[in-house]
């Protein structure tokens, strides 16, 4: 059987929910089409959770590597479709604040997902789920460890695919910040029907 590593987050910054934790923690140790999925969340640290992300890979050796993460305010789920070699703030959960930063000094401008986020779009709406590329995930975390996991697999000449997947928030978090939001069950269909498109 293969793997598949799926992360998700803690809680950051003013979001004292991140519904990536529950979607994580649901899917963990279950199998869905040809995939075993390892489930862990990363922290959000800029000195941990891209190594947290490589050390996983090692460890588990994962033939795909989906990562969550929640991008408060979006009203789809997004695919992403690049990760930048910048870090820059807000503060992340041990109080380091970057500035436009590298992440690795010798690091490419970019790297593209090599998850098949067409067919993800193309799944998702037909099933009558909101979803859309994403040009940009950012420069805090979640664009850390997407960079991460494609610079370490790059480095290593592995194969695997990988990405980053943004999801909106949960109706959980949006009754204590108000925002867009979805039921975690759509939360977790959506990220089921991804899997599927591997
Ligand atoms: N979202 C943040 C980091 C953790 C998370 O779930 C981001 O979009 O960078």
């Amino acid at each position: 059987m293969k793997k598949l590593l799926l992360t998700g987050f803690d809680p950051f910054l003013e979001f004292p929910i991140n519904p990536t934790t529950d979607i994580v923690n649901e899917l963990a140790g279950t199998q869905l089409n040809e995939f075993e999925i390892i489930g862990e969340v990363l922290s959000v640290d800029f000195h941990k959770s891209g190594q947290q992300l490589v050390e996983l890979i090692e460890k588990h050796n994962p033939d795909t590597v989906i990562s969550l993460g929640l991008a408060g305010g979006r009203n789809c789920i997004t695919p992403e479709r690049i990760a930048i070699n910048c870090n820059d703030g807000p503060v992340d959960n041990n109080g380091h604040k970057p500035s436009g930063e590298k992440i690795f000094d010798h690091g490419p401008d970019g790297y593209l997902s090599t998850l098949p986020i067409y067919e993800m779009i193309d799944k998702l709406t037909e099933l009558g789920i909101p979803a859309k590329i994403s040009n940009t995930a950012g420069t805090y975390l979640c664009n850390n460890v997407m960079y991460h996991g494609l610079h370490y697999l790059k480095e290593n000449r592995l194969d695997h695919r990988a990405g980053f997947i943004h999801i909106p928030a949960s109706h959980a978090l949006a009754v204590k910040k108000s925002m867009p939001s979805w039921s975690h069950s759509d939360l977790l269909q959506a990220i089921k029907i991804s899997i599927k498109c591997l």
